[in-house]
């Protein structure tokens, strides 16, 4: 390996280059975190569905009205399933014994339905969204 070879002054001058750096990104650490909690608005709410036996839990949920909910899909199933919902406007596709992550709403007070499109005798749900902010 190939040593690079400073004179003690550059070396002197690479340290304070080095803890200035490190003030600045700590500064600008600071200037986020509290830019973060001024602006921010609140995390969104998840909720985790199991898709198992081609069967949604919960199967019926309730999510607040206007705002966007992350919905986290485990599919303990050894078959692709795909949740679909003309009520939500969306499609998303799980592999066998996988997961994903994705987003409904902001969305309306009301009852909106899903399904597992593969195996929508069984797998069938229910989000009722409430009266929110
Ligand atoms: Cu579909």
């Amino acid at each position: 390996m190939a040593k690079l070879a400073l004179s003690r002054d550059q070396s002197v001058e690479a340290d304070q280059m080095r803890s200035r750096f490190g003030a600045l990104i700590a500064a600008l650490a600071l200037a986020s975190a509290a830019g973060v909690s001024a602006a921010a608005p609140p995390e969104p709410a998840t909720v985790t569905l199991t898709l198992k036996d081609h069967r949604f839990t919960p199967s019926d949920f309730s999510v607040p009205a206007g705002q966007r909910v992350r919905i986290v899909l485990i599919n303990q199933d050894l078959a692709t399933e795909e949740f679909d919902s003309h009520d939500l406007r969306t499609e998303q596709l799980v592999t066998p014994k996988g997961k994903v992550s994705f987003f409904i709403g902001p969305l309306k007070p009301g009852e909106y339905s899903f399904m597992g499109e593969f195996h929508a005798a069984t797998a069938q749900g229910k989000v009722t969204v409430g009266e929110g902010r």
